[in-house]
């Protein structure tokens, strides 16, 4: 028990709130008020007699509070069983229970006054909830505004960064040297959006003399800083911040770029609050210094000059002391860049004035935006971080969890550095670039000739090839979009190259472009959609999702979806696929024009291939259901001609996977317009009421490989083993991404991951394998930069096996640490299978029933040295800290040949009928 001996009102809890409680205690009982806060250490076994010792004589109300909201049931669990000890012993106190922190709210000490404020009304609310803004059942209590109840010496920072520009380890870093070198205790959260990289960070420190308790973000700060310019127009990153507190901004303007620039809010917030402001152009200072775009070290020496949290001198010297430790061994140049970034930090920091005149400073006019309500008023508002402002009523339209798709268009991030320009001179309309882009955001474009002259000026356009020479052809990038990752204009296959990469800040021209490309009606694919060009005039159903720039995951699906979209369901495992996937609000599966689009949902990492199936089961239930009332209808006489036919044609086509959407979307329409009577007017409505469920499907379940090799594995081997048509796409990066690199059964031998620190020691498995061991399991390996023609066959094969698929897809991914970064994502695709690390093949058991080898082999014998790929990514490089030479050698000729006995295999079986 903490607070007042003679407190009548007291809250009871478990966990790390009892922090916040202790806090506003004290703040409360300072001002005259009478409370106190019971924390429970251990739940099971409840000790009644040990709960009633502890709460004083003089308690009248009693406030429980449990993080947790049991539906159905009468109260939450620490409630009940608090009321259960005191109501016989104590029946005249009063008990009220609410919830705190769902939705992994912060708990502040403001909603804990709110809690001792209900418990003083003559009828305290119970059932209450806090944190929110509860205007649909009314059960959240009124919260004023935050108060600051840290102590006063108590330092608290806030610093917005961009995912892998290094400022989260940099504050690491500061808490360490606080923590190591003064008495000065320090506390650390770090926050990130859902995005994979180039997201948003917020680290949010404190120092102080005194233990610090605030269990909870920073919501009033003596310090913020700015480490990413183009923040500056999304975030709200002043509202925390004090009067006379400090503003750092990372920016290369100089005070009149700063005058004309700024946005007027920032001007606003820093002269009302008479704050500090100062600015570092710690980009160019990295850039000079040889440190690339790590701003890191020169923004964190501006931070120890300015918050002088322990003197500068001190924290200079600390600071050069930990650069010795982690870059000492990788030589003395390393250490003198970093000790001159520490220099320039400190140097180059510039205090700029706040003069009055900011204190009314006027907004620009803001441009008015075609967006849907729901981006306005719900993704807007969550992608500034402002989500947890949502009242509840701003659901009441997604209770059940579903959101809308294709918003992810909406965001514009414009994070990429440079982005493609295209020299249609030298374009020969291949398509390819399309086709490996991770975002979906270059793509081609035809246009009529009106549509060209419609166009904006600098709209350069090539007349269409052959098969489409009606038309104008565009490549055109969506600037706002891109991530930058180059993979494009890698892949370009021009003589001399038709996109070369640019600095965004001279290409911003081309997002008006890319509206306008948007808008152009669109045209009947003049190719083959099962080709690698034609495909590609296809809308992908999947766009600028937030993952990594280069992401080896994403142009499959997205080129699944051009094959498929309009038709496809998709289960989808926990994993890299699903964050970019599908966090709320950012959905990048989107319908096409006609409205129709994948349905998408995530249930768990451990059980998606069973989701799936039950998706797939449970649609073709209803699906039956609809097939018998169309059998049913036919047997009336007299049917309309319109019906009859489109019961005809949809007879006809209802299986076949190219035509079956047209003939539903046809029979669907004539039910509309049904105006028959009687049972058969009755089974003309059941139907309708069906009609979603006319279509045959395209059920997919995708997922990483530690889903499908490891945690998943049991219900995919399952559901494959049923026979069911379904498709299970695997993105192999041979490592658990989303979690940061462990490895999983797909990690091959020798590659370093999470768990594999000297390499792992045993082979990689073959899924593929497995699967193929049923007979009756479409199995397929494929690589997208090794082979676009075989990625795009063996989807096709899959989908139209009438029986479950597999394949396994290669995917290059930021943990495999690429030498050359992950622009060079479809290289090494390519790469792996010619240096035999990856192999590509097809087993297809429809061959067999024609007489043939249903296993094809399309990967060639090897004709580059397989070490020569191991050596172009770090997972492998890695290995020569921690062995001698001659062990390394060892390790890849092990690494070598495991993965020729695995060809071996592959031609055995691929020989077997010759
Ligand atoms: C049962 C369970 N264990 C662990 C996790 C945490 N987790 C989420 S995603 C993930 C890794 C997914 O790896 P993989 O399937 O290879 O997909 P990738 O991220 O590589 O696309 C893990 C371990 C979880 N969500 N559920
Ligand atoms: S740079 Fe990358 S994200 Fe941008 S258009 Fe090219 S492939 Fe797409
Ligand atoms: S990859 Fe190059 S040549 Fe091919 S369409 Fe794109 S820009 Fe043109
Ligand atoms: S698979 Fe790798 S590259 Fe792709 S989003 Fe995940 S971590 Fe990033």
């Amino acid at each position: 028990y903490y607070g007042a001996p003679d407190a009548e009102e007291i809250i009871i809890c478990m966990g790390s709130v009892y922090g916040t409680a202790c806090e506003t205690v004290d703040f409360l009982n300072s001002r005259g008020r009478k409370t106190g806060v019971l924390h429970v250490h251990l739940y099971r076994p409840f000790v009644d007699a040990l709960l009633l010792g502890s709460i004083p004589e003089s308690v009248k109300r009693i406030a429980v509070l449990d993080r947790t909201k049991e539906s159905g049931s009468t109260g939450e669990p620490l409630y009940l069983d608090v009321v259960k000890a005191l109501c016989h012993t104590r029946p005249e106190v009063e008990i009220v229970g609410g919830r705190y922190g769902l939705g992994s709210k912060n708990t502040t000490p403001s909603q804990i006054i709110s809690v001792f404020d209900n418990l003083k009304l003559p009828e305290p609310k119970t059932n209450f909830t806090i944190g929110i803004v509860d205007d649909v059942s009314y059960l959240s209590l009124p919260e004023e505004e935050e108060v600051d109840v840290t102590d006063k010496d108590t330092f608290q920072a806030r610093f917005w960064g961009l995912g892998s520009d290094g400022t989260v380890g940099a504050n690491k870093n500061s808490i360490k040297i606080i923590g190591d070198h003064t008495d000065q205790y320090a506390q650390a959260y770090f926050s990130y959006d859902s995005k994979k990289s180039g997201g948003v960070t917020i680290s949010d420190l404190r120092f102080g003399k005194k233990p610090i308790r605030a269990p909870y973000l920073v919501h009033t700060a003596d310090f913020v800083a700015c480490h990413t310019p183009a923040y500056i127009y999304t975030y709200d990153m002043l509202a925390p911040l004090k009067k006379g507190g400090s503003f750092l901004l990372n920016i290369a303007w100089s005070d009149e770029e700063i005058e004309a620039k700024l946005p007027a809010s920032i001007k606003r917030a820093l002269a009302e609050r008479n704050a500090e402001f100062y600015v570092i152009d710690a980009a160019t200072i990295a850039e000079e210094l040889g440190l690339g775009g790590r701003i890191n070290t020169i923004c964190q020496a501006a931070f120890f000059k300015i918050s002088k949290v322990i003197p500068v001198d001190d924290a200079v010297t600390y600071m050069k002391q930990a650069i010795v430790s982690s870059y000492g061994k990788r030589g003395e140049d390393i250490v003198k860049m970093n000790y001159n970034a520490v220099d320039a930090g400190i140097s180059q920091l510039r205090k700029v004035e706040v003069p009055e005149s900011w204190n009314k400073a006027e907004d620009k006019a803001e441009i008015e935006r075609d967006a849907p309500d729901f981006i306005t008023d719900i993704a807007d508002v969550m992608n500034r971080q402002e989500g947890d402002s949502l009242p509840v009523s701003a659901f009441v339209d997604h209770v059940d969890g579903t959101f809308p798709q294709g918003t992810s268009r909406y965001e514009k991030r414009g994070i990429a550095f440079n982005i493609p320009r295209w020299i249609p001179e030298n374009c020969i309309q291949c398509n390819q670039c399309s086709y490996v882009c991770p975002h979906a955001v270059i793509r081609p474009f035809l246009l009529t000739e009106e549509e060209k002259a419609n166009a904006p000026e600098d709209y350069e356009t090539i007349t269409g090839m052959r098969q489409y020479d009606q038309y104008q052809f565009r490549i055109q990038p969506s600037a706002l979009d891109c991530t930058g990752c180059g993979n494009c204009a890698e892949v370009c296959p021009s003589k001399e190259k038709s996109l070369v990469m640019e600095p965004l800040a001279d290409q911003m021209h081309q997002a008006e472009n890319w509206d306008y490309s948007m808008t152009i009606s669109r045209k009947e694919n003049p190719l083959k959609k099962f080709s690698v060009k034609g495909s590609q005039f296809e809308e992908p159903l999947l766009e600028c999702s937030g993952a990594c720039a280069g992401c080896g995951e994403t142009p499959y699906v997205k080129l699944a979806t051009q094959l498929f979209g309009d038709r496809m369901m998709i289960a989808n495992a926990t994993g890299c696929t699903s964050i970019w996937g599908g966090s709320a609000p950012s959905m990048p599966y989107c319908p096409n024009r006609d409205g129709h689009g994948p349905s998408w949902a995530n249930s768990l990492f451990e059980d998606n291939a069973e989701y799936g199936f039950g998706m797939y089961l449970g649609y073709n239930q209803i699906r039956n259901r609809a097939l018998q009332l169309v059998k049913d209808l036919e047997k009336f006489d007299d049917l309309p001609a319109d019906l009859s036919q489109a019961l005809a044609d949809f007879n006809e086509f209802s299986q076949d996977r190219e035509r079956s959407r047209e003939v539903s979307d046809k029979l669907t329409q004539v039910l509309k317009n049904c105006k028959l009577s009687g049972e058969a007017g009755e089974t003309c409505k059941r139907l309708s009421d069906l009609s979603d469920y006319l279509m045959l499907r395209s059920q997919w379940i995708i997922g990483g490989d530690g889903w499908a090799y490891d945690i998943g594995f049991g219900g995919l081997d399952h559901v494959l083993a049923s026979g069911e048509d379904v498709n299970v796409l695997v993105l192999d990066t041979e490592v658990y991404s989303n979690t940061g690199g462990q490895a999983s059964k797909a990690t091959p031998l020798g590659a370093v991951a999470q768990f594999a620190a000297g390499g792992k020691e045993r082979q990689k498995k073959d899924l593929g394998l497995m699967a193929m061991s049923y007979g009756y399991v479409y199995v397929a390996q494929i690589s997208m930069g090794a082979n676009y023609n075989q990625t795009l066959k063996a989807l096709r094969e899959a989908e139209e096996y009438d029986g479950p698929s597999l394949v396994i897809a290669y995917a290059p991914c930021i943990n495999h640490g690429i030498r050359g970064g992950m622009v060079l994502s479809q290289q090494r695709e390519k790469d792996a299978v010619e240096t035999g690390y990856w192999h590509l093949y097809r087993f297809n058991p429809d061959l067999e029933a024609e007489g043939k080898n249903p296993f094809v082999l399309d990967s060639r014998e090897p004709k580059r040295d397989y070490t020569e790929f191991l050596k172009g990514e770090v997972r492998y490089t890695s290995l020569s800290q921690k062995y001698s030479p001659e062990k390394v050698d060892e390790i890849f000729a092990k690494a070598r040949d495991a993965a020729d006995r695995r060809y071996k295999t592959y031609q055995r079986l691929a020989a077997a009928e010759e």
